[in-house]
């Protein structure tokens, strides 16, 4: 039998969307943003979209170029980039599942990142994995790391490029891969948004048509204590940095940790010219 995605309105109240959570390890939330949020977010993201190129410019390692895609625009920094997306932030239903899934192991969560993801026609589908995969080095058992939310901001479809998921993933031996049967596409409408736990199995779909564009936007909330004592990047200014002897910037956090501590989905490196 072909696995489903749970699908629940977004007036749904939150220990229900939790415990399908726990369950599925992703459920479908519809009309989880207003058309005003909607609105406001396309609107405040039309304008750089359409200044930025597809595929990665600063990619920390080989491996990065083809998992974000060729025909991909993706964007992050967006806290700064659209005021609606700091409403989004702060989504009762997302603030409900971090405190939910999060806060049993730690003080608080940090906003871990938020991507735009506009897959692009001809896109092939991204490969499965698991979004806390990034903090593999954590020992089995691990507690719950992160929790994310991909809004669909155009309409999701099979042939557009929807998110792939293979619901109850999160419950298997992390190195067992999905069966194409296990495998479902979050097809849902604009405004919509697939909830989703970090160790899930999922991917962006493969963009089958020839001129539609699939534009989504995810943001995750992740243990507040996955960071450093000292919060180096405010603490020492930029521009003392960039006179530092290399070895020092990359261990003030310039240098990547594979996909971790980026800006523009790439290498901060690139910051200090
Ligand atoms: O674009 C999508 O639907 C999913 C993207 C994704 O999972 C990722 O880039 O980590
Ligand atoms: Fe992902």
């Amino acid at each position: 039998m072909a696995p489903s995605l749970a699908r629940l309105d977004g007036t749904a109240d939150c220990a229900t969307l939790c415990e399908v959570l726990s369950r599925d390890g992703a459920v479908v939330v519809e009309d989880a943003l207003t058309p005003t949020q909607l609105k406001g977010l396309n609107g405040d993201l039309d304008r750089i979209i359409a200044v930025t190129p597809p595929g990665v410019a600063h990619p920390t390692e080989d491996d990065m170029v083809a998992f974000f895609g060729q025909s991909t625009i993706r964007i992050d920094g967006l806290p700064a980039k659209s005021e609606t997306f700091t409403e989004v932030m702060l989504s009762p239903l997302l603030c409900g599942v971090a405190d939910h899934f999060l806060l049993p192991h730690c003080h608080d969560y940090l906003f871990n990142t938020g991507q735009l993801i506009e897959i692009g026609p001809g896109e092939t589908a991204q490969r499965l994995h698991r979004d806390e995969d990034v903090w593999r080095h954590l020992p089995a058992p691990k507690p719950h790391v992160e929790i994310e939310a991909m809004f669909a901001l155009s309409d999701f479809t099979a042939a557009n490029g929807a998110t792939q998921v293979a619901p109850g993933s999160h419950l298997w031996p992390s190195d067992r891969e999905a069966e194409p049967a296990e495998i479902v596409q979050a097809e849902m409408k604009a405004g919509s948004a697939l909830f989703y736990l970090g160790s899930v199995l999922h991917g962006g779909g493969a963009n089958r048509t020839d001129n539609e564009r699939r534009r989504g936007m995810f943001l995750g909330y992740v243990l507040g204590w996955l960071r450093t004592e000292e919060n180096s990047f405010l603490s020492v200014p930029l521009e003392a940095v960039r006179s530092m002897p290399v070895r020092v910037q990359e261990l003030l956090g310039y240098k990547a940790h594979r996909a971790m501590g980026v800006v523009d989905v790439g290498s901060p490196m690139k910051l200090l010219g």
